[in-house]
């Protein structure tokens, strides 16, 4: 990044001279000066020789893409026309994606340590060591000593192996996925309120709505293609945007109100928009008394929370409270979404279910342009999710639900008593491992050195594990340098299987291109390690779509009903929204739309709430709130889309934007290396000056090893989701 020079606006030329020079696509440029691309011919002078339909590998959004190959090789990738997603359009991750696959350290054979060192082994001998070693420690200690810890970035069907291979057949409780950092303040919110999981509307609603309220959501840079359709609504039709962020991003400067909240006082913000929802008689009794619980209780509760009471704590005027609060709740049509801002908190399922009780109170449920949306951030997290990748059973079946377990043992043919009834967190897990009590943990497809908090506790974790085993596409991950046995994984567009979007949109992978090396499919991987573990008959597929007919049966009747899905269908129709009930089904768009939910009652609870207070605020000692999260340009831990030169030119390096006053007052220029330094952890990286972050506080993107953030971040999570607090803890910063 050059010094001086606005990110985005360098973003945009860049994007703008690649796409002259590189391919024949559009660039579009938003009111908001966000760019993005549409899908063209293939880049690097290389026409491919044929595209094959699939799913983009990044995020939630989900966008259908078509994959451009030549000589079994990727060359391009383009946005699938008519795609009910994106039609067409892809972000600059989407459409450059293709180059991650071929990067120079993708792993092509297994690894093995000996002496300290990982020498090149064969499957044979790595995953009999592996099961050996399992078998060895179930003997010994018994099954909890396993552990697993995936993520939401593998197909459905891998999912579910996982989580059969895991549960009925190893029998440990301990397992577990980094969707816990992402949307398990959402599941849980989703449970709570409504009796089971999933988002409840369609993206379509984005265009119906008339006030849109994003909250806790960088849309512009996490999921550009929504952002796209918000921009484009708001154009076409004047749909109103209401943004609740402390920190000004892309989101903000198109919205009609801001509400740059302090940190973590969303529950407060959004009791107190109730209270005047309530208030000013904007409730529809009609609805709430024929389809919630809990109104009285919830009256009473809001009395305090006054938009007065609310702005002491929120840092923003009672009018400006009073206002949105009118704005959404007078909209014939309003909607609510939102993402990491609201779920990565110590309040993030009480946060989700205040968005509920909002929708709930007005009846904003199940309706066309309205409702509460559950953005999700990988591209099959919801996959996880459903099919019992790792806090359910299959089919949306709760691990603490008896009556559950057996339904899903009788459709397993095991014994009911085998399957775990508890479903610890990643962070109970790791704390286990260092009392000793876990001793082997299999890591697949996540790069949790990188990604969970206080990093330094993490590696204590791993480094008193007797067995860490490692399943990633690249054998350079941070947390494949750590691993006893590296296991190379194919990527999306090497295998077959089905990705889920936030809209339940279930859509195709399709092996487009020849896998390097020896690598194998995640799937491949997971059921020959259950078939060398014994548990062989458990598991009679030959490939995916085998078993996904298991896992169409897992769903009949539950309400992520899969049975009229087949992979050609889904193509066929450009993605199936669950539930699909039969084979004339064409999916389904929105949920609870005849206000029935999935409570023994029928209803949805209305739940009242306070907040507990921050596990971390700034003191003299460590006088910034930190911030962290994402740039457009780079996914998660930096694996993927730091090998793509396109994008890593633009956001090169870790940096953390500053104040211009404080930053004034330190003595800190833009380009400046400073430190940043509390009790768990110290990282250095480069100072970017702006006044998109608020006085006081500082923001560190997540994607960069040589200044992990999670050096810095608080072990402390949300009590019932578990999900850590990742977005506020506190620093001291000096020039370094
Ligand atoms: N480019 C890119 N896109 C991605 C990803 C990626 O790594 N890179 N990852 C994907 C994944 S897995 C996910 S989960 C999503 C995440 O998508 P987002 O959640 O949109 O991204 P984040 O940057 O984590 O944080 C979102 C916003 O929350 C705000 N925030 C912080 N604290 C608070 C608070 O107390 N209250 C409120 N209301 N807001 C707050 C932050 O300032 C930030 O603007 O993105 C997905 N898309
Ligand atoms: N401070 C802070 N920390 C955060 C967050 C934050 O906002 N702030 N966000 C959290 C959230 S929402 C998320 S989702 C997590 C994400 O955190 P991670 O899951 O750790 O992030 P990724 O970099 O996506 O890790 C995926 C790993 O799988 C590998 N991989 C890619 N494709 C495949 C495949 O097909 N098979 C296999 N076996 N491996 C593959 C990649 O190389 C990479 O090493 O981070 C969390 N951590
Ligand atoms: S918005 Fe998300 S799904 Fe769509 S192209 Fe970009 S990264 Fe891929
Ligand atoms: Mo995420």
């Amino acid at each position: 990044m050059s010094a001086g020079m606005d990110r985005r606006s360098f973003l945009k030329l860049s994007l703008a001279a690649t796409a002259t020079v590189g391919m024949a696509g559009e660039v579009f440029a938003t009111t908001s000066g966000q760019s993005y691309v549409s899908g063209g011919p293939a880049p690097a002078h290389v026409e491919p020789e044929q595209w094959v339909y699939s799913t983009c590998g990044f995020c939630g959004t989900g966008c259908g893409i078509e994959i451009g190959v030549k000589e079994g090789k990727p060359v391009a990738v383009r946005g699938t026309k008519g795609y009910p997603v994106n039609d067409g359009l892809l972000c600059a991750k989407g459409i450059y994606q293709w180059q991650s696959i071929l990067a120079s350290d993708r792993g092509r054979h297994p690894l093995v340590r000996k002496d300290g060192k990982m020498v090149q082994a064969t499957w044979d001998e790595a995953l009999n060591t592996m099961t050996g070693k399992f078998k060895d420690l179930i003997a010994k200690y018994g099954p909890d000593s396993i552990a697993c810890y995936n993520t939401g970035q593998l197909a459905m069907e891998e999912f579910y192996v996982l989580g059969k291979l895991m549960r009925a057949g190893i029998g440990t409780a301990n397992l577990d996925g980094n969707t816990r950092m992402c949307m398990a303040s959402a599941v849980v919110g989703h449970n709570r309120s409504f009796g089971t999981d999933g988002p409840v509307g369609a993206y379509a609603d984005i265009e119906e709505a008339d006030v849109i309220m994003i909250s806790g959501s960088n849309m512009a840079e996490c999921h550009p293609i929504l952002f796209g359709r918000v921009v484009k609504a708001r154009a076409a039709k004047g749909t109103k945007v209401i943004c609740i962020d402390p920190r000004m991003t892309q989101v903000s400067r198109i919205a009609d109100i801001y509400l740059p909240i302090k940190p973590g006082s969303d529950v407060v913000l959004l009791n107190a928009m109730a209270h005047v929802v309530i208030a000013q008689g904007l409730v529809d009794r009609t609805y709430v008394d024929a389809h919630t619980s809990g109104y009285d209780a919830l009256v009473k509760h809001l009395e305090k929370y006054t938009p007065e009471y609310a702005a002491d704590i929120c840092g923003v005027p009672a009018a400006t409270i009073v206002e949105a609060a009118l704005m959404y709740a007078k909209a014939e049509r309003s909607l609510s979404m939102w993402v990491m801002g609201i779920n990565q908190s110590i309040n993030g399922t009480q946060a989700n279910n205040a968005f509920h009780n909002l929708n709930l109170l007005q009846g904003k449920i199940g309706k066309p342009g309205c409702g509460s949306f559950s953005i999700t951030g990988q591209p099959a997290a919801m996959a996880a999710r459903e099919v019992g990748g790792s806090s359910t059973y299959p089919g949306y079946r709760a691990i603490a639900n008896a009556q559950h377990r057996e339904q899903v043992a009788a459709l397993w043919g095991v014994d009911p008593k085998k399957l775990p009834d508890k479903s610890p967190a990643i962070t109970e897990i790791l704390d286990a491992a260092i009392e000793g009590k876990i001793k082997a943990l299999w890591v697949i497809c996540t790069n949790p050195l990188m990604s969970l908090p206080d990093q330094n506790r993490v590696r204590k974790a791993l480094e008193k594990l007797e067995l860490l085993v490692v399943q990633d596409a690249y054998e350079t991950a941070d947390t494949a340098q750590m691993a006893h046995i590296y296991l190379p994984a194919t990527m999306w567009a090497e295998k077959s299987g089905i990705m889920v979007n936030s809209e339940r949109r279930m859509n195709l992978l399709k092996p487009a291109v020849k896998p390097p090396g020896e690598t194998r499919s995640d799937f491949d991987i997971i059921v020959d390690v259950a078939r060398r573990m014994g548990y062989g008959e458990l598991f009679p597929f030959k490939n995916t779509a085998e078993a996904f007919e298991e896992i169409k049966k897992m769903t009949k009747g539950r309400p992520n009903d899969y049975t009229g899905v087949t992979y050609e269908r889904i193509e066929a129709n450009k993605g199936l929204q669950w539930p699909v009930k039969d084979a004339a089904s064409t999916g389904t768009p929105r949920l609870y739309t005849d206000g029935q939910f999935n409570t023994p009652d029928k209803k949805a609870v209305l739940w009242a709430m306070d907040p507990v207070p921050l596990p971390e605020v700034p003191s003299e000692k460590h006088p910034f709130m930190l911030n962290t999260g994402r740039v457009q340009e780079h996914y998660h831990t930096g694996t993927k889309t730091r090998k793509v030169p396109q994008l890593n030119k633009l956001v090169p390096t870790a940096y953390v934007e500053l104040n211009p006053r404080d930053a004034e007052r330190l003595g800190i220029e833009y380009g400046d290396q400073v430190r940043l330094t509390n009790d768990r952890g110290s990282i250095t990286v480069k100072a970017v000056i702006t006044a998109m972050i608020a006085p006081g506080s500082c923001f560190v993107p997540m994607h960069f090893s040589e200044g992990p953030v999670n050096a810095l971040t608080v072990w402390a999570v949300d009590k019932f989701s578990k999900e850590p607090n990742f977005k506020q803890q506190a620093v001291q910063i000096s020039k370094a």
